[in-house]
C-alpha cells in the first residue's frame, strides 16, 4: 500500500438500467463520490470519476418481459432516464459509460481470457434448475424462493432483497421460475469458476491486515465475516442469452455472469473516457478538466500504476462483489491495481419502511425532479445531513422540509443574502473598505481561516455527514457575526464600521462560495456569480482577501426559498397512494376453476335486464332490493351490492342477469335471479353493462 498517491480514480456502482433508480441510490453511492470527487478537483488532484449503466444480468430481460419488450429497449429507456436524472442533479462524472458497448464487451473478454489463459478458472460440471417449459436455466433473477436465513418468501436465486444475504439458487426454499412460474428441474451444465478460496491468504493480508484501520467498520466487517465463513468457487459464467459472450470455442449459449463484467465496466469506461478524448469524438465523456493532451493509453496509468488511488463507492449490498470478488479477478489477471477503500453506505429507510421501488415505497429520482425541478441542492443537502454511513437511516419529508427551512433558508440563505443586500444598499453594490477591525472582527476572520481543513479532514476520512455539518456551521458563524454586529443598526452613526463588517461578511459568503461547490454545486455557482468570484480553488478557501475592496457584487437572487407544509402533505400523500396502488396491481389474480362443459355453460340463462327499482332493505347494510325487468318478466332481485352503490346509481342502468338460478328468499324476500358483476382485486364491484344499449332481454352467450 502506497501512500503517495498521484491520481485518483474514482468509481460510483454502476446502476442496473432496469428500471429508475430511488434517492437511497443516491444517499447509498452517488452523492457521496460526488462531494468527494469535487472536493478532489478543487484541490486540484489528478482524478477521473467514472460510472455507466449495468445493461446486463438476469434483471435486464426479467423487465423486459414485464414490460412486454425486449432488453435492447429496456437499457436504452432506463439508461437515458438515470443519465438524465443524474446531469440534473449534478454527479459530476468524467464519463457515464454503459456496458452494452462495444469496447466493454472486448475489454471484459480480454480479462476473462487472461485469467483462462494462466489457468486460473476452473472448469466443472453441475446440476442447475433448468426451466423444462421455457427451456432455459434459471440463473440469479430468473429464479426466487424462500430464502433460507429470513424466511422472505420472493428471494432471488443471487440475493434476498429482505434481508441482504447472497444466495445462490440451490439454497432456495421452493425455488419456481419468474419466466413460466414452474418448479424448475435439475439438469446439468457446464461453468467457468473463479476459485476464491485459493486467494484467501491474500486476502487476509490485503484486507484483514492492511485495512483493518483505514475502512469503514461495516464494510471491513463484512468482508472478514466473509472471509472467515470460508471461501468457495463462483461460477463466472451463466447459461443466457442476454450477455457478453464467453470468448471460448466451446461455450455456445453461454455468457459472463454479470458480476463478472459489471465492474470490469469501471475499466472500459476508463478506456472509453481516454479514447473518446484523445480523439477528440466526445459520446459518453464529459470531461471536467483539461483533457487535451491525453492519449488513448492513458486509461492504464488509472488502473495498472501503484501510485494511483483507486475507490470504489457503492451501497452496502454489493460490498462483497467490490471488496472480494472483482479485487480478486485484478490480482489475479497481474494487471491491476485494487481498491484502496470501499467506502460503502448502509441503507437510507424512508417514513419507517424499506425503500423499494418494486413496492412503491419509494421517491424515484425523476419524479422528485418533476415536482422540485429547481431543487436539486435542496435533495443533496438534504440526503447529505443523513447519510446512512455508519447505519441504516431515514428520510421523511418532514425532515426535508425543516432541513430546507431551517438550514438552507434560515442560515446559509439568509446570511448570504443579508451581507449582499446591505452591500447594495449601503455601498451601492460595491465590496467596501475594510478598516480596523475589532475583536469580534478578527475571531470571525480566525473561525473563517479554520473551516476549510476542518470540513476537508472530514471529507478525506469519508464521513460526509460531519463535514456538510460543518460546512453550514462556517455559514452560522457569518451569521451569528451579523447578529453581533448589526451593521443594520450602525449606518446612522459609523459607516466605515458597517464597511469593515460587511468586508468580512462578504469574505464569508465568498469563502462560502468555494466549499458548498461539492455538496451544493448549483449553490456555488449561484453564489460566486452573485459575489462576482472565479472558480478558485480549495486553497483560497478562508483567505480574508477574496473579494477586493471596490470590486462590484452582481444582484442576489434568493438562493433558497421556503417549503410549505402544502408541498410536503401532498408529497406523503402521492407516497402512501403510490403504495396502495402497488399493492392491490401486486396481488395475485383468483386462480382459474376447474374446467367445464360446454352444456354446463349453456344451462345458464344470462340475459340484459334493466333496473327499474332500487331501495335500501332495512337492518342490512350489504343489500339492495331490486326490481329488473328482465325483458321476460318483471322480478325482483335482491343484491349484496348497497356498500358499493346507491340506490340512485343502479336505477334506469342495463345490467347483466342469470334469470334461471333457483329463487332464494333473502332477508324475508324471494330472490328471483342474479345481477353479475365484476369484483377487482381492491374488492371493488363494477356492473357489467352492455357497451350500446340493447333490448331487454338480450341473451348473453
Ligand atoms: N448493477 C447492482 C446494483 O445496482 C449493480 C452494481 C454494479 S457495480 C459494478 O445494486
Ligand atoms: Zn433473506
Amino acid at each position: 500500500m502506497s501512500t503517495n498517491y498521484n491520481r485518483y480514480t474514482v468509481t460510483a456502482a454502476l446502476p442496473y438500467a432496469n428500471g429508475p433508480k430511488h434517492i437511497g441510490h443516491l444517499a447509498g453511492a452517488y452523492i457521496p463520490a460526488d462531494v468527494y470527487v469535487r472536493y478532489l478537483r478543487l484541490t486540484g488532484k489528478d482524478v477521473i470519476f467514472v460510472c455507466g449503466s449495468d445493461e446486463h444480468g438476469t434483471a435486464i430481460p426479467n423487465q423486459a418481459l414485464k414490460e412486454n419488450t425486449t432488453p435492447k429497449a429496456i437499457i436504452d429507456k432506463y439508461d437515458a432516464l438515470i443519465r438524465d436524472c443524474f446531469g440534473k442533479l449534478g454527479m459530476s462524472f468524467d464519463i457515464y459509460h454503459r456496458t452494452s458497448e462495444p469496447i466493454h464487451h472486448q475489454t471484459s473478454q480480454e480479462i476473462f481470457l487472461t485469467l483462462y489463459n494462466k489457468g486460473l478458472l476452473t472448469e466443472e460440471v453441475s446440476e442447475q434448475y433448468f426451466d423444462a417449459e421455457a427451456k432455459v436455466f434459471l440463473a440469479d433473477r430468473y429464479i426466487v424462493g424462500t430464502c433460507p436465513k429470513c424466511g422472505h418468501t420472493n428471494a432471488y436465486g443471487d440475493q434476498c432483497e429482505k434481508c441482504g444475504s447472497t444466495l445462490s439458487p440451490r439454497e432456495l426454499i421452493n425455488p419456481r421460475s419468474t419466466l413460466s412460474g414452474k418448479t424448475p428441474e435439475l439438469k446439468e451444465t457446464k461453468h467457468w469458476y473463479l476459485p476464491l478460496e485459493k486467494y484467501e491468504p491474500w486476502l487476509r493480508d490485503w484486507i484483514l491486515k492492511s485495512h483493518q484501520q483505514d475502512w469503514k467498520p461495516n464494510v471491513y466487517g463484512q468482508c472478514k465475516s466473509w472471509i472467515e465463513a470460508g471461501l468457495q468457487p463462483r461460477a463466472m459464467t451463466r447459461d443466457l442469452e442476454w450477455g457478453i459472450k464467453v470468448p471460448l470455442p466451446d461455450a455456445e449459449g453461454k455468457v459472463l455472469y454479470v458480476w463478472f463484467d459489471a465492474p470490469i465496466g469501471y475499466i472500459s469506461a476508463t478506456r472509453a473516457l481516454f479514447d473518446e478524448t484523445a480523439s477528440g469524438k466526445l459520446k459518453f465523456a464529459t470531461p471536467r478538466r483539461d483533457f487535451s493532451n491525453v492519449k488513448k493509453d492513458d486509461w492504464k496509468k488509472y488502473w495498472q500504476a501503484d501510485d494511483t488511488r483507486l475507490i470504489h463507492f457503492i451501497g452496502k449490498d454489493n460490498i462483497v462483489f467490490h471488496c472480494i470478488i472483482f479485487p480478486v479477478m485484478l490480482h489475479a489477471s497481474g494487471e491491476f491495481i485494487v481498491p484502496d477503500n470501499v467506502p460503502a453506505n448502509e441503507f437510507m429507510n424512508l417514513e419507517g419502511d424499506k425503500m423499494s421501488t418494486s413496492r412503491g415505497w419509494s421517491i424515484e429520482m425523476h419524479e422528485y425532479l418533476a415536482d422540485f425541478p429547481d431543487k436539486p441542492d435542496v435533495l443533496r443537502y438534504a440526503l447529505l445531513t443523513n447519510l446512512p454511513e455508519a447505519k441504516d437511516s431515514e428520510f421523511t419529508w418532514k425532515d426535508f422540509q425543516a432541513k430546507n427551512n431551517n438550514e438552507l433558508v434560515a442560515i446559509l440563505g439568509n446570511f448570504v443574502n443579508r451581507a449582499v443586500v446591505l452591500t447594495q444598499k449601503y455601498f451601492d453594490n460595491n465590496v467596501p473598505e475594510r478598516n480596523a477591525l475589532t475583536a469580534v472582527d478578527q475571531k470571525a476572520l480566525d473561525e473563517l481561516k479554520s473551516y476549510p481543513a476542518i470540513i476537508a479532514t472530514s471529507i478525506e476520512a469519508f464521513r460526509f455527514r460531519e463535514a456538510t455539518a460543518n460546512l453550514m456551521d462556517l455559514a452560522r458563524v457569518g451569521n451569528k457575526y451579523l447578529a453581533e454586529t448589526e451593521p443594520w443598526k450602525l449606518a446612522k452613526t459609523d459607516m466605515s464600521r458597517v464597511g469593515t463588517i460587511l468586508n468580512v461578511a462578504l469574505q464569508i459568503a465568498a469563502s462560502l462560495a468555494i466549499v458548498t461547490e461539492p455538496f451544493l454545486p448549483f449553490t456555488s455557482r449561484k453564489l460566486k456569480e452573485m459575489l462576482s468570484v472565479a472558480d478558485l480553488s480549495w486553497s483560497d478557501a478562508g483567505n480574508a482577501d477574496l473579494l477586493k475592496a471596490g470590486s462590484k457584487l452582481n444582484d442576489a437572487p434568493l438562493l433558497f426559498e421556503k417549503i410549505e407544509d402544502a408541498v410536503i402533505e401532498s408529497q406523503i400523500k402521492k407516497l402512501m397512494e403510490t403504495k396502495q396502488a402497488v399493492e392491490i396491481a401486486q396481488q395475485p389474480v383468483v386462480p382459474a376453476k376447474a374446467e367445464i362443459s360446454f352444456d354446463d355453460f349453456s344451462k345458464m340463462d344470462i340475459r340484459i335486464g334493466k333496473i327499474l327499482k332500487a331501495e335500501r332493505v332495512e337492518k342490512s347494510k350489504k343489500l339492495l332490493k331490486l326490481q329488473v325487468d328482465t325483458g321476460i318478466d318483471v322480478r325482483t332481485v335482491m343484491s349484496g351490492i348497497a356498500e358499493h352503490f346507491a340506490p340512485e346509481d343502479v336505477v334506469g342502468k342495463q345490467v347483466t342477469i342469470l334469470v334461471n338460478l333457483a329463487p332464494r328468499k333473502i332477508m324475508g324476500v324471494e330472490s328471483q335471479g342474479m345481477i353479475l358483476m365484476a369484483s377487482d382485486k381492491d374488492g371493488s364491484l363494477k356492473l357489467l353493462s352492455p357497451s350500446v344499449e340493447v333490448g331487454p332481454g338480450s341473451q348473453v352467450s
